[in-house]
């Protein structure tokens, strides 16, 4: 059975687990932690990075956008969730990348919180990151806007999966930085996507080891 590594409070890992599981991918979630299980995870991926894919031939692949690549390959054209190509595959992927720059800087700040002790914390820095942070969620909301995106999908889509799953993460650990009043559409598609089967299976705040369609 192929494996899933990582834990659920990171969004790049839920996004990832979710995502397989829309796509019908079977496999094994392993939650184990980059900081609490350190030896265990450097056990299967020295580089200790989560997500982590491994192959049943114990070959790894690392990074959510490289896991879902590979994903979309290996699955039939009716199952993917990324459009093939033109107009709606560079929507997708401005949504996407948008999406992903709000993740990485909400990660950033959250890190800099818990990772480093008090007397080490570089305002400037965490004020840089706020505002690419803000910068990243405005553009992502004013684009669900211009494109009048669906956000109500009936089937799941990759941008919908990584919006929502990078605005719980954010309304979750940095709701002083970022207020859900601003962005209606984040939040509308964020509450509707909790109540997915999909996003039940693979709930952010607790670890359970799932092992989907099994
Ligand atoms: N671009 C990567 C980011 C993954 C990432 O930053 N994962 C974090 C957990 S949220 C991690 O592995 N942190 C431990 C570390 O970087 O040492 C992706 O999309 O998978």
């Amino acid at each position: 059975m192929m494996k899933l590594i990582g834990m659920l409070d990171s969004p790049y890992v839920r996004r990832t687990a979710i995502s397989l599981q829309a796509m019908g991918i079977s496999f094994e979630h392993q939650p184990l932690s980059v900081f609490n299980d350190f030896a265990a995870f450097q056990s299967i991926n020295a580089v200790v990075k989560a997500p982590t894919f491994v192959f049943e031939s114990g070959e790894l692949l690392m990074d959510s956008s490289i896991i879902l690549q590979y994903a979309e390959s290996a699955v039939p054209a009716s199952r993917r969730l990324m459009p093939a190509t033109g107009e709606e595959f560079r929507l997708a992927l401005q949504i996407i990348g948008f999406a992903l720059a709000a993740c990485e800087k909400a990660v950033q700040i959250v890190y800099e919180k818990n990772l480093r002790p008090a007397e080490k914390q570089h305002q400037p820095w965490i004020d840089r990151v706020s505002l690419q942070l803000k910068a990243a969620c405005e553009n992502l909301e004013q684009k669900l806007v211009a494109s009048e995106f669906e956000l109500h999908p009936s089937v799941l889509n990759q941008p919908f999966i990584t919006s929502a799953v990078v605005w719980q993460f954010i309304q979750h650990m940095l709701p002083d930085v970022i207020s859900v009043v601003d962005f209606p559409r984040l939040a509308t598609m964020s509450t509707y996507a909790e109540t997915l089967p999909e996003f039940l299976a693979f709930p952010p705040l607790g670890p359970g080891v799932v092992a989907p369609n099994s």
